[in-house]
């Protein structure tokens, strides 16, 4: 889980192999569209816009100034301090708007002892509120402590002596401090376990990892408190651990054929961006990048063609925490159960995109900046990337041959707009998308890449293993370790208004008992409005649809407008109550909830992730049983992955997608792709099937 600098700084690593396979085989036999870009950078400052350059040095300043300035100052997590949703709602309703007053909210912790919570007027330029916290947990690490971290052991007389005792090469050793959880000690510390891999004639550093040593760091204080040496396991080698393309070859074409180029400067069509503000064919949204969540997409409103009117679908959405258990419950392995978002956050280790890799030709990108450990401006260029899709799809068709004298053949291309970001954390890449359809249609994808947490072992084959090594076999002398990600997102949901609920339209088997026909059976649905949040929370399986519906707005038919959510697969997770992780993350035990919006409500394993101990967090609020009929709710999603690890996943893993949709339901009046205009197929001049 090492964050070793900027990710944007490391040098491309691509599949080229793979990945031409699959984009040409799909590309080659399209025609294409030409896709155009233009740029404004006029335009006013939504409220919803990350902290600029000049405010974060403003906020510096303020901060400077003040009696903060006299201790040892550490930044942990600093954001934009949301304005309250009614005032970003009126500012969007407004002609002539003036945002109201920035602010930001900053977590950070003073001579290693103490956090505090402090809001700063940016406008005003003064402190507003500086509240000390004194409850459970810990901020995320910065990524100035994960470096010293990894830096700390290799000084340490005892870890080289243990490199000399295996005949390693101590320069060749890397350390990745974790962090540790909580296992039930009454008082804790802000600690890392630092674990140490061999980067020998390899740069997958994870595929050869040293078992048998760890080094336990109190990170406020930078030092290592034990040093463990338990045994010796053989270290896998380092041939056939590289993914670098250097050393693949290819019995097909590489050449991604077709990536269209965006045009410079301005342009008739395709996507508008204004600051972050993106406005394509009939949505119009905002994204921005944060320090914890990563990606925020906020106040995605689409047009209705038939009633001319923009309508409000989602005020806000974004990852809230990201939960990976390992099922290794042995010495080296039992703390590790990450809560990547509180412990790490998404934004700091965000990627600078890749065109070719990352992102399509095609598309535009916004950079991002945050704030360092010493509250410094740090900048990341592209790390949000906006582009039109066009994957070969049908957004409708059909052929009718029953009207006489006739074969009608109609239909359309499915275009999207997708809206992309790609975390790096440690051994996984995650990357995250939403995905906005012409049809009203909001697709939420998350895709994990990147290498396999593996443990070194002493066997060759699996016939020589007799013992459960909590994993699976990948490579001679390695397992890839069992282990879940559990990635929930927040969902603040406006369906035409503010005022929404959730209805629970459950699919039941009926006996056809009161017909006079052969038929035994059909399935009815049985609708139910969830009134309190235990009335939502649910665990996946049996047949239901969950539709968030707004119920003070009627389509002309009189159905309330809604939004259906189609799920991921079920997956909960799988560790006991009694488990100190599943206390941690207890909010893992169903795959969706509803609360009431709650502006301090947003990560659900609780503020203070790190050492947390379950008593803040989704399964706690939920618990207070708030009534959630048409009022303002947010809808809490888990893409769970229960991850066996397999060959093909060493040394690099190819991308796992997962996602759930967002799906017009009784929104429009009918299928909203009628009324808007087809887009035009423009061939592309060099693409050829014959190349
Ligand atoms: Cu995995």
């Amino acid at each position: 889980m090492i964050i070793s600098g900027l990710a944007g700084g490391n040098s491309p690593v691509s599949d080229s192999t793979s990945h031409s396979l699959s984009m040409a085989s799909q590309v080659l036999q399209l025609l294409l569209l030409l896709h155009c870009f233009y740029f404004t950078f006029t335009a006013s400052k939504h409220p919803l816009d990350p902290l600029s350059l000049n405010e974060i040095i403003q906020l510096k300043r303020i901060i400077s100034k003040s009696n903060l300035s006299s201790s040892n100052l550490t930044f942990h997590q600093v954001d934009l301090d949301e304005p309250p949703k009614d005032q970003v709602i009126q500012w969007l309703k407004s002609s002539h708007p003036s945002p109201p007053p920035r602010r930001a909210k900053v977590i950070a912790r003073t001579d290693g002892t103490t956090t505090h919570e402090i809001t700063v007027d940016l406008g005003a330029k003064t402190i507003t509120s500086d509240l000390i916290y004194t409850g459970h947990g810990y901020p995320p690490f910065t990524l100035d402590e994960l470096e010293q971290a990894t830096q700390l052991p290799l000084k340490d007389p005892r870890l080289s002596n243990s490199i000399k005792k295996r005949r390693l090469d101590l320069s060749k050793v890397f350390c990745e401090p974790l962090s540790v959880g909580w296992f039930g000690e009454n008082t804790t510390k802000r600690l890392t376990r630092a674990v140490c891999f061999y980067g020998r004639d390899t740069n997958n550093i994870f595929a050869r990892p040293i078992e048998g040593i760890s080094l336990l760091i109190d990170i406020d204080q930078m030092r290592v408190i034990e040093f463990s040496d338990r045994f010796v396991v053989p270290l896998p080698k380092a041939e056939g651990t590289s993914y670098e393309s250097s050393s693949q070859s290819s019995s097909f074409s590489s050449t991604i054929c077709c990536m269209v180029k965006k045009k410079s400067g301005g342009g008739g069509g395709g996507v508008e961006i204004e600051g972050h503000r993106i406005k394509w064919r009939n949505w119009d949204l905002h994204a921005r990048l944060d320090t914890r969540a990563g990606l925020v997409v906020s106040t995605a409103s689409v047009f209705d063609e038939a009633k001319r009117q923009t309508r409000r679908v989602l005020y806000q959405g974004h990852v809230s925490e990201v939960f990976v258990p390992y099922m290794d419950p042995t010495s080296e392995w039992f703390y590790r159960a990450f809560m990547d978002l509180g412990e790490y956050g998404f934004g700091l280790p965000v990627n600078s995109l890749q065109e070719g890799i990352d992102c399509p030709g095609n598309a535009a990108y916004m950079d991002g900046v945050m704030v360092g450990a010493a509250g410094q401006p740090v900048r990341v260029s592209n790390v949000i990337c906006v582009f039109e899709r066009y994957g070969g799809d049908v957004s409708w068709r059909h052929t009718e041959i029953g009207v006489t004298g006739k074969v009608i053949q109609v239909g359309r291309a499915e275009v999207s707009l997708v809206v992309r970001a790609v975390s790096t954390i440690g051994n996984y890449d995650y990357i995250l998308d939403w995905e906005f359809m012409e049809s009203g249609p909001i697709k939420v994808g998350v895709g994990v890449t990147g290498v396999l947490e593996m443990k070194s072992v002493p066997y060759t084959n699996k016939d020589q293993i007799m013992e459960d090594l909590y994993g699976s076999f990948v490579a001679e002398n390695t397992v890839g370790v069992h282990h879940d990600h559990f990635i929930t997102y927040y969902l603040d949901l406006d369906i035409d208004g503010v005022s929404n609920s959730l209805i629970k339209a459950k699919m039941r088997t009926k006996r056809a008992t009161d017909v006079n026909t052969p038929r035994k059976s059909y399935w009815t649905v049985d609708r139910e409005a969830a009134k309190t949040e235990s009335d939502a929370r649910i665990q996946l399986g049996p047949p239901v649809d969950l539709i968030v519906v707004n119920p003070n707005k009627k389509t002309k038919v009189g159905n309330d407008v809604g939004y259906l959510l189609i799920p991921a697969p079920p997956a909960t997770s799988l560790l006991s109550d009694d488990d100190y992780p599943q206390i941690r993350a207890a909010y893992t035990r169903y795959q969706v909830w509803v609360t009431p919006h709650n502006r301090s409500e947003r990560w659900a394993a609780g503020l203070y992730a790190d050492r947390s101990r379950g008593d803040d967090g989704l399964a706690v609020w939920s618990h207070k049983n708030r009534g959630i009929e048409n009022t303002d709710i947010v809808v809490w999603h888990t893409v769970g992955f229960h991850h066996i690890p397999c060959q093909e996943d060493f040394p690099v893993m190819p991308t796992l997608h997962g996602g759930f949709e967002l799906r017009p339901f009784n929104f429009f009046d009918s299928n909203p792709l009628l009324k808007a205009k087809p887009p035009t197929y423009v061939s592309w001049a060099n693409c050829s099937l014959t190349p």
